[in-house]
């Protein structure tokens, strides 16, 4: 049912949607109870010619049940829930299957780069790839991402994987993913954090894997500004950097250049 509305596209989010669905039925079951108890008494119990009000205490054993199962019950429901959703935390939090391959996400006000590693597969290296708008991962590959944040706190939503983290500045958080299809889906900033907040997005690209080391070789070296040109290839260091800070280096220009669009 979810999935009508959003595809469930990795290896937890049917977890997160089974969790969802068991605190709706749970929840719903009570709240529907309740109500349906509530309206009844008003009615059973209305104003009536002839029928003189009681002040009734609530004290006696057999009325205080009414409270006391009921309440027992839903403590019950409440372990139930505590204990489905701790599995759920740690099969997406507590637990970090090894990479296949590791990413950089980086938030700012408003907008998320990204930086990835080329053909060597690694990151920090001069190979690496970057772009503001779009994220490109392997179909059935776990993907680790360093989450940071250059100003405020942001948060790392993307719905079709069910997975939001929070990205706090100073530090950097390790977090994963593994998608189930391919297809290109919304990235979107899930805590508020400035005027612009609600249109801070991107995009995610699930490709097949041929498609990705395609994608790789082709972008490989390509600093922000190129890889919005449309050029791929080797890029030149910017001057005064070494081969091995130019990645930085392009990113952080990247960012010069967004913090003064903005
Ligand atoms: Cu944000």
């Amino acid at each position: 049912m979810i999935e009508h509305y959003i595809p469930s596209l990795s290896t937890y989010s049917s977890d997160v949607d089974q969790l969802v669905w068991l605190v709706t039925i749970l929840v719903g079951f009570w709240f529907v109870a309740a109500e349906v108890m509530f309206f009844w008494l008003i009615w059973r119990f209305r104003a009536r010619a002839g029928v003189a009000a009681q002040y009734v205490t609530g004290k006696e054993k057999r009325l205080k049940r009414w409270i006391n199962v009921p309440h027992t019950l839903i403590l019950v429901c409440d372990v139930l829930i505590i204990v489905a959703a701790i599995r759920v935390w740690y099969k997406v939090k507590q637990t970090l299957p090894p990479a296949d391959e590791t990413v950089r996400v980086i938030s700012q006000q408003w907008t998320w780069t990204f930086q990835q590693p080329g053909p060597d597969g690694r990151l920090d290296t001069p190979d690496d790839i970057f772009s503001a708008d779009t994220l490109h991962v392997p179909v059935n590959r776990t993907v680790h991402f360093q989450l940071e944040s250059k100003d405020v706190l942001h948060s790392f939503f993307v719905p079709v994987f069910r997975l939001k983290q929070d990205a706090v500045p100073g530090r950097v958080i390790t977090g994963w993913f593994r998608a189930t299809r391919t297809g290109v889906h919304d990235i979107r900033c899930s805590q508020i954090c400035g005027v612009a907040h609600g249109i801070m997005s991107a995009e995610i690209e699930i490709q097949s894997q041929e498609q990705h080391a395609a994608w790789m070789r082709s972008h490989a070296g390509t600093p922000i500004g190129a890889f919005h040109a449309g050029a791929g290839g080797a890029a030149p260091a910017p001057a005064g950097t070494t081969t091995a800070d130019a990645p930085r280096a392009a990113l952080a220009a990247a960012a010069a250049a967004a913090d003064t669009r903005n």
